[in-house]
């Protein structure tokens, strides 16, 4: 297997990504802002195929008219001379003060309304430059005081804000889908539907469910304390990953951005591995870009940049490697059959048996033997996990 990268890998990046000048809560940029056309011939470079991009990384915020198209028309030139493609975009309802208290949640109405406005203009930006997907990250929809948001109510407003979205892109005719990016904290102390889970179950209250989605981020879930992978693997039982966030994360603290694979490296792995083998006959469970949405760490400079965003991709494709060398490893598929991981797809009611079929079956209760799983009956689940373990490390195939 190759660890250069294709155009097939979809490998993509956010503008805001690499563009990030280091600046933090206690310290001003470290690096020079990146120019787009620049950075459009660097990824193409390193082997990526996509750039995506928030309406404001493009062009700043209230840019005239002028000034807007000036930046998209260098845009459209970088990618027709580099063959990149932008398959996902966004909106930055966040940066500036109007946002203060979120966009499409905002106490304030009038703040709603210019929310909306500026979604659809950058909608109508990402179509024309064929995105398929459409990011919504609502990093200030939220609140740090209980009473100062009613949360039933911003809920019924973020709703209303989809529906009319949706609504805008059916009647546009344009072939494109949200994916709603969860995040439980910061900027704000408490934000709208923070997790995997709250966004599923939000999407199901849209008039088109259909064309909403998920963007989980791999830190978001980690900030939480949750599985990323297992979130992962819900989204696609839901069939709702949409597109997908890949970074690192060390536990649960601050949004760290870090490179994909330099926090939870097993997770990591298990993430993969899913991805790329989870698929019905162990293909690609996930087809859509690989969509790296780190941060150079502000120690960097712009070699650094460079530097950390290859890490991105070649993380991924060694894992994408080990991933591939755990499953085809005999010992590996002898140790799946022990732990009885196979045995979950079989339904645990026989096909047409009723509840008097089960209570008439006295194997299944009467004479069930629960003796036998005290001390007598282990599921070997630890040997599975050195086995992962060592093919992580290079120990193994
Ligand atoms: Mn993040």
């Amino acid at each position: 297997m190759s660890l250069t990268p294709t155009k097939d890998d979809k490998f993509s990046f956010g503008l805001w990504t690499i563009g990030y000048n280091g600046a933090d809560p206690f310290g001003g940029p470290t690096r020079p802002a990146l120019d787009v056309v620049h950075v459009v011939e660097k990824l193409a470079e390193i082997g990526a195929y996509g750039l995506t991009f928030h309406d404001d990384d493009l062009f700043a915020f209230g840019s005239t008219d002028a000034e807007r198209q000036k930046q998209i028309d260098r845009l459209k030139g970088a990618l027709a001379d580099t063959g990149l493609i932008v398959p996902m975009a966004t909106t930055n309802l966040f940066s500036a003060p109007v946002f203060k208290d979120g966009g499409l949640t905002s106490n304030d109405r009038g703040v709603r309304r210019y929310s909306l406005r500026k979604i659809m203009r950058n909608i109508d930006l990402a179509a024309e430059l064929g995105a398929e997907t459409y990011v919504a990250w609502g990093g200030r929809e939220g609140a740090e005081y209980d009473s100062a948001k009613d949360i039933r109510m911003a809920l019924e407003r973020y709703k209303e804000a989809f529906n009319f979205l949706g609504q805008y892109v059916l009647d546009k005719g344009y072939n494109m889908r949200f994916a709603i990016e969860p995040k439980p904290n910061e900027p704000r102390g408490d934000i709208l539907l923070p997790t995997v889970g709250h966004a599923l179950a939000f999407i199901n209250e849209l008039d088109h469910p259909e064309l909403v989605g998920l963007n989980p981020e791999v830190g978001h879930e980690q900030m939480a304390g949750l599985n990323f992978q297992a979130g992962i693997a819900q989204a696609l039982w839901h069939e709702k990953l949409y597109h997908i966030d890949l970074n690192g994360q060390r536990g649960i603290k601050y949004d760290q951005d870090l490179v994909f694979g330099h926090g939870d490296l097993h997770n990591a792995f298990a993430l993969v591995d899913l991805l790329e083998n989870g698929g019905v006959a162990g293909g690609p469970a996930y087809t859509g870009p690989r969509h790296f949405d780190y941060k150079p760490s502000r120690t960097e400079d712009e070699n650094g940049v460079w530097e950390s965003a290859k890490a991105n991709i070649r993380t991924y494709l060694l894992l994408k490697e080990r991933a591939k060398a755990f499953r085809a490893d005999a010992e590996v598929q002898e140790a799946l059959k022990a732990a009885q991981v196979d045995q979950l797809v079989l339904p645990t009611l026989n096909e047409g048996e009723t509840a008097a079929d089960l209570v008439a079956d006295r194997s299944a209760f009467e004479e069930f033997d629960t003796d036998a799983y005290f001390g007598g009956k282990g599921f070997n689940f630890v040997r599975l996990q050195q086995l992962a373990t060592e093919h992580l490390m290079g120990a193994r195939g």
